[in-house]
């Protein structure tokens, strides 16, 4: 059994149920959720008495002041993450954020440099590189399979009712790059490298979003490769396949499609192989969020790797900056219509 480690959960609304049955389950190596908090005292108690957590508070001062957790999840929206980040890090204590980290790219930096300053663990909860196809993918690509990718396309197109479960969606200002154009920048960094510049459209194809809800990116990487990288939550499409996304790449020796359900198609010099890479559909998780289910507890199981060997997670704050950064840089390419090389931190 691996050290015990006590985690305290920071926000307890709709998306944290997630990280709550995550951490649950890796009660197997070692976590006890010693603490929640949220600002809603029934949302905290809730969670607390579902869980079967000790401790609740309506107040991150007062978790502070009163516990000493090993990693502390914060799972509040974005315009909250700065403030607490900039807490828990001030108090040493290893710290993982919800996407998207920040509202701006000078707020994701100011935390970043933070951490880095002071010596402290933190990451971003970035979990679509850890969902099961997804992250088949990314091994493909480390073993080579398909050679040196040179092209590919991440894509996700929906209409889904995403507002019944997160109706502040709608009144973003920063709308689809700031909730989705995080992921699938981030998988075409992971998939393709850093990139040199990028060029953007954006949409609005639903009236009653207060910001785009359609973006449409153009990445050009270091080494070369080309990306086209797309979101939306206006597409009229039957079947919705949400909340998949679908990937292809194309390399020296061959190509890796990610067809919808899970259908994988990896064909070298030739010769096609195909995988059905679904995620289990954990004990507490139901489809179609299943996909994101598992990941979520794939991406804490990462991060307590990463803590507990004293290593960077792959989704670091300072990784995460590079994504957020391509998400920026989206915002001005779609504003001057020009093509916009990322910030460095
Ligand atoms: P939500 O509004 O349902 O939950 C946020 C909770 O935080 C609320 O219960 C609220 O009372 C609480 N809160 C607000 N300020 C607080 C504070 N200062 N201290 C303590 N608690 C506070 O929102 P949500 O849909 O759960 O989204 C939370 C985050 O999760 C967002 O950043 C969102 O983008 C992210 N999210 C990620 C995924 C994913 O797949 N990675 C999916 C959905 C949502
Ligand atoms: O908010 C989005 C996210 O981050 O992943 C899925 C989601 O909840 C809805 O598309």
């Amino acid at each position: 059994m691996a050290d015990r480690i006590g985690v305290a959960v920071v926000g307890c609304g709709f998306f944290a149920q997630n990280h709550l049955h995550a951490w649950q389950d890796l009660k197997r190596d070692g976590v006890e959720l010693i603490a929640v908090c949220d600002i809603d005292a029934a949302k905290a108690k809730a969670a607390a008495e579902t869980f079967k957590v000790p401790r609740w508070y309506t107040d991150l001062d007062a978790l502070l002041a009163k516990e000493k957790p090993g990693l502390i999840d914060i799972v509040t929206r974005v315009e909250t993450h700065k403030e607490q980040v900039l807490k828990t890090v001030a108090k040493g204590i290893p710290t993982v954020v919800q996407k998207p980290y920040a509202p701006d790219l000078n707020d994701c930096r100011e935390m970043t440099l933070a951490a880095k300053k002071a010596g402290v663990f933190l990451a971003v909860h970035e979990n679509f590189r850890f969902q099961a196809p997804l992250r088949r993918i990314t091994e493909l690509l480390r073993q080579k399979t398909i050679g040196e990718p040179s092209w590919g396309r991440v894509s996700f197109r929906t209409d889904y009712d995403i507002y019944k479960g997160q109706p502040y969606l709608l009144k973003e200002e920063r709308f689809v790059i700031s909730d989705l154009g995080v992921h699938v920048c981030d998988l075409a960094r992971a998939y393709l490298g850093e990139v040199e510049h990028l060029t953007a459209e954006t949409q609005r194809r639903n009236p009653n979003a207060r910001g785009e809800d359609t973006a449409t990116m153009m990445l050009k990487h270091k080494s070369g490769a080309v990306s086209m990288v797309e979101c939306t939550y206006g597409a009229h499409r039957v079947p919705d396949i949400f909340p998949q996304t679908l990937i292809e790449l194309e390399g020296t020796k061959g190509s890796i499609l990610l067809h919808a359900n899970f259908d994988l198609e990896i064909a070298v010099e030739g010769k096609v192989t195909k995988e059905h890479a679904d995620a289990e559909v954990l004990a507490w998780a139901a489809r179609p969020w299943h996909i994101i289910q598992e990941s979520v507890l794939a991406t804490c199981a990462h991060i307590l790797g990463a803590l507990r060997a004293g290593k960077a997670a792959d989704v670091s704050g300072e990784d995460n900056f590079k994504t957020f950064a391509l998400c920026e840089a989206a915002y001005e390419a779609a504003a001057t219509g020009k093509a916009v090389k990322p910030e460095a931190l």
